[in-house]
């Protein structure tokens, strides 16, 4: 579906529903919640009832952003969310394209299958035939750059606001690591100059999402650089990996871990990273490459997850010891590419 399509499906899907449940991924990220809230504020413009439903706690660097306290918790709250599914006549995708991204929710988004759904999303290999429209662009930042163009299409000067555009700017300054991955084209530039007014300050928000570190969190990135990063010879390749013990001992909160896994790119010759760590029974994988090695195809491949060509996550459900094994098992297979 083109682009042009969307604009012109959505303002029928304007017109057509009137209580609307925006759902977004499991660990929402800047881009989650910064795609989501604009997407609320822009329906309310149009006497929608609109919600927002994230599957679990954002992390509190987020804590700051407008409207977030309108933001249903699912995990916290799960009969007002399944209430609140049942009873929309439409449902909207946001910042993932799989309902199996969407953890404890995924059931009763499954109960509600008959609603109507729509999808904006930047992630890759999406099932288009269970919605009604769908605006997917894999070379596009964010989620948040595909709202804004949403936005941008009805007329900023009628719907953009202060809310909107911190949310919007948020979500893509987050998912490009502050403008230094992911951007494919001007058009993220330019969005953002439009974004940015006397009344949203750019170095404002940058600050209260990137100098917020507790000093438990600043420790946890030195423990992590000095004391656990292994840097795998002959295949340009970091891993750091994260027990549940090394979590507790730095106090982990939601959000702590953000990040970490870029450091190692700053190495020169490095060009996969990857941080592993402990969570409730399961083992997260987190990871990044530089260039044109797709750590999306590997997550695909071996570690049940996938994302982005220089970004993705997995996971297995093992323990630490047996989780390096994995990963380390898989390297061969790639070092010919790694080394290019
Ligand atoms: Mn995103």
């Amino acid at each position: 579906m083109s682009k042009q399509l969307f604009f012109n499906q959505f303002r029928e899907i304007l017109s057509q529903y009137k209580r609307v449940v925006i759902v977004s991924h499991v660990n929402p990220d800047g881009d989650a919640i910064g795609s989501s809230l604009a997407l609320y504020y822009f329906l309310l413009k149009f006497g929608i009832d609109a919600k927002v439903i994230i599957p679990n706690d954002f992390p509190s660097f987020l804590a700051w952003m407008p409207g977030v306290e309108n933001i249903l918790i699912f995990d916290k709250n799960a009969e007002k969310g399944v209430e609140l599914l049942n009873s929309a006549d439409l449902i909207c995708y946001l910042d993932f394209n799989h309902p199996s991204r969407t953890g404890l929710v995924h059931n009763d988004l499954c109960h509600c299958k008959n609603t109507p759904r729509v999808l904006i999303d930047h992630h890759r290999d999406a099932d288009y035939s269970q919605f009604i429209a769908y605006l997917s662009e894999v070379e596009t930042s964010s989620t948040s750059e595909l709202v804004a163009e949403l936005i941008q299409h009805f007329g900023f000067d009628k719907y953009l606001d202060d809310n909107i555009a911190t949310c919007l700017l948020v979500g893509i300054m987050t998912d490009t690591g502050s403008f230094a991955h992911s951007i494919y084209h001007p058009d993220t530039f330019e969005i953002c100059g439009k974004l940015i007014s006397p009344t949203v300050d750019y170095q404002l928000i940058h600050s209260k999402i990137y100098s917020t570190f507790s000093e438990n969190r600043l420790r946890l990135l030195g423990f992590c650089i000095s004391n656990r990063m292994t840097i795998l010879d002959g295949y340009n390749t970091a891993y750091i990996y994260l027990s549940k013990s090394d979590l507790e001992e730095f106090n982990y909160q939601v959000g702590d871990t953000e990040g970490v896994v870029n450091f190692p790119l700053m190495i020169d010759n490095i060009r996969m990273s990857v941080l592993i760590t402990e969570r409730q029974g399961v083992i997260r994988f987190s990871f990044r490459s530089k260039g044109d090695f797709s750590v999306h195809e590997l997550a695909k491949e071996h570690f049940n997850g996938g994302g982005h060509t220089n970004a993705a996550g997995g996971t297995l459900e093992c323990g630490m010891e047996q989780a390096i094994k994995a990963f380390l098992d898989v390297m061969p297979q790639y070092k010919e590419e790694l080394n290019k």
